[in-house]
């Protein structure tokens, strides 16, 4: 059932604990880890609990659950300081985009200059 969690993905596995990640916020809605292949100084990963193959599915179904993803990004940012300087969120959506775990993630990624557009 939509938004259920599935027992082959990765990231239901980090949220019900299956899999250990380094954790930095938790709400009712979402969880925030590190990545495990950082691409900047601050490479932070905000999922939802519930189970939605892409951000897009995640917001037809649940739009208050992405907004709650877009909301703990900045606050990963202002908890790494990086809100002052500038950092980016980025939803790879699809594999042609880079995207390769199949469960909604934003990526929150800051503490270097980026460069515009990303490659
Ligand atoms: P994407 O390519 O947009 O689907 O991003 C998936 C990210 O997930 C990628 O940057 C690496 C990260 N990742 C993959 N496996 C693990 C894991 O087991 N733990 C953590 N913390 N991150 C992972």
């Amino acid at each position: 059932m939509a938004g259920e969690p599935q027992p082959d993905c990765l990231f239901c596995k980090i949220v019900s604990g299956e899999i250990p990640a380094t954790i930095v916020r938790e709400t009712d809605t979402t969880v925030a880890f590190r990545d495990i292949n950082p691409q900047a100084p601050t490479h932070v990963l905000v999922i939802p609990r519930l189970h939605y193959p892409d951000a897009a599915s995640l917001g037809a179904a649940e739009p208050q659950v992405l907004a709650d993803v877009l909301c703990e990004a900045g606050n990963v940012a202002a908890d790494d300081k990086i809100d002052a300087t500038g950092y980016r969120v980025v939803f790879n959506t699809g594999a042609g985009a880079g995207q390769t775990v199949f469960h909604a993630h934003a990526h929150v990624l800051g503490g270097r200059g980026l460069e515009w557009p990303p490659g």
